[in-house]
């Protein structure tokens, strides 16, 4: 980046020099002392209790320097208690206080650096801030600022959404964008696995799914709702097995992430269709989907086919996923064919249902029975509280926050997803300027304002709003590096709306801690959107 950009953003503004403090996002109590810690040959990173997961923490940490300052610090464990000087020092402190699983406190001073945490998990996120308070390029002879930090999130579910159906990314590069969660303290990341365009995941038990349903004859060009759609005729797909989902699974799991699947049910189906007709309401044939939008063939509610088949699915999916939450979509879901299929038609009279609507809550209470059955519970698009919310189901709300707000006044869970303020598939700058996109407009700024709490439930209901988090549905984003610059930097904005207190959160002060994120992602590789902030390139 050069001093030009520098200038055109900020006015005549030299960017901060590494001694600033810049955490995203901004701890909830940071208090800058006098001087520094240096990183010499002779630091080393001290673990204790002395057991493998700290280890790994350590260990990372250990990378994250010697990636700053070409210093490897050694991993070494610590005897409780002693606290050996010029030196980091990661411990985990006596439980219950008011840290929780995920927060962590930092002690920056000349002599020593400790972390501290209740759980492994508050230490990690503790390293990402140290990582943080490093400089972003390679810096020989780099310290620490003296500081203290008392740091803990505000949400629970902080999330990020990857829609690999509509296009395809390697697992490599789902670890990646993995690491870009990480670095944001977020803990959840939702893995859009199925949808019409492309069924992602191996089934043993339906070796179609993939074979057939993971590869379409072709991709729409340009934009979708065109009078006379064009379509490129390149054969175009993929799919992971469940051995590269385990391995996904696990790197996350190291940097405590969540992975939450997503089986697309009833609706964006056409891929599953298309490999298996019989589970339609026509019995086909089909095609995998070439267009966006919404297709009227879905799960035929009405064939007992259907449910053995999302059980079969599901019982494979369920072992690959630690997480105890798995979303099973829901959304748009014409009701088209159940209306002319009799044997929806016959269901519908025999469980005593007023439409298709109650038809589709029976078929996704079915489903969360058996889920339940299995000790997992479900989430999924705000479309899934029409004709009835599942006992025990959370609720994603897309359509704006009303879904949401709606499921809270029910006592049921939900994450806060709203289009207007975190659909990361929406231009980020000036739409005529940003590559093609879809949905609309939604600047850096927008991002920051949002407030996942609607301020109209009461207390009681709040507590309901577990979190929230960003999607990216890709029909328009046919690359790794269109990933990357639809989500950087708007996952900075989001991390801090998730993590830091409303009353903390500036807008200013977070446009200068931005400064050496750009660094950061700039050192990583990452081809973050530089037009977020109107910088010319
Ligand atoms: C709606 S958000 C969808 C997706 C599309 C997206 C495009 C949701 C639950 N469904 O299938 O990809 O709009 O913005």
């Amino acid at each position: 980046m050069s001093l030009g950009c520098w200038a055109t953003a900020y006015g005549q503004q030299a960017p901060p020099s590494q001694s600033t403090i810049a955490v995203i996002p901004q701890p909830v109590r940071l208090t800058p002392g006098t001087g520094s810690f240096a990183i010499t040959p002779n630091t080393k990173i001290y673990v204790g209790p002395k057991n493998d997961e700290l280890r790994r923490i350590g260990q990372s940490l250990s990378h994250e320097v010697m990636r700053a300052t070409g210093v490897q610090p050694p991993v070494v464990a610590a005897a409780p208690g002693k606290q050996p000087a010029g030196s980091i020092y990661l411990k985990i402190t006596a439980p219950a206080d008011t840290l929780g699983a995920e927060g962590y406190t930092l002690s920056v001073q000349t002599a020593q650096v400790v972390l501290a945490a209740n759980q492994p998990q508050g230490l990690y996120l503790g390293t990402q801030t140290i990582r943080q308070l490093l400089p972003a390029q390679r810096t020989a002879g780099a310290s620490l600022p003296a500081l203290e930090i008392v740091d803990k999130p505000r949400y629970n579910w902080r999330g990020m959404h990857l829609d690999v159906s509509r296009h395809f990314f390697s697992t490599d590069f789902v670890k990646k964008y993995i690491n870009y969660l990480a670095l944001h303290k977020m803990n959840t990341f939702h893995w859009h696995l199925t949808d019409d365009q492309g069924w992602r995941i191996e089934i043993k038990k339906y070796p179609k799914l993939t074979t057939v349903g993971g590869y379409r004859e072709g991709t729409l060009i340009g934009h979708y709702g065109e009078k006379v759609p064009r379509y490129d005729n390149v054969r175009y797909g993929g799919f992971y097995t469940q051995e590269q989902i385990k391995e996904v699974v696990k790197y996350a799991q190291d940097r405590y992430i969540t992975v939450v699947p997503e089986i697309e049910m009833p609706g964006h189906a056409l891929a599953a269709l298309t490999a298996y007709p019989e589970l339609s309401c026509t019995g086909g044939p089909f095609k995998v989907g070439q267009t966006w939008g919404v297709y009227d063939d879905i799960f035929c509610a009405g064939n007992e086919q259907t449910f053995a088949f999302l059980q079969d699915v599901l019982t494979e999916v369920m072992p690959l996923f630690p997480s105890k939450i798995v979303h099973i979509g829901g959304d748009e879901a014409p009701k088209t064919r159940w209306k002319t299929c009799p044997k929806c038609q016959a269901r519908i009279k025999a469980e005593h249902l007023q439409d298709e609507h109650e038809l589709q809550s029976y078929f996704v209470q079915r489903m969360e029975k058996f889920m339940n059955g299995k000790g997992k519970t479900i989430i999924g698009w705000d479309e899934i509280l029409e004709g009835g919310l599942a006992p025990n189901a959370a609720v994603m709300s897309w359509r704006g926050m009303e879904g949401g707000i709606a499921a809270a006044k029910q006592k049921h869970q939900v994450v806060m997803t709203p289009g207007e303020f975190v659909y990361f598939d929406h231009a980020q700058g000036d739409p005529s300027l940003e590559p093609l996109s879809i949905g609309g407009y939604l600047p850096l700024e927008k991002v920051y304002s949002f407030e996942p709490t609607p301020p109209e439930l009461t207390a009681a209901e709040r507590k309901y709003v577990i979190g929230a988090q960003a999607n990216l549905w890709t029909e328009y984003i046919p690359t790794e590096q269109q990933v990357e610059y639809m989500v950087l930097p708007r996952l900075s904005a989001l991390a801090e709306v998730l993590w830091t207190p409303a009353n903390l959160k500036n807008w200013e002060s977070f446009k200068v801690r931005m400064q050496p994120q750009y660094q950061r992602f700039a050192a990583l590789g990452a081809n973050y959107a530089k037009s977020a902030f109107n910088v010319r390139q």
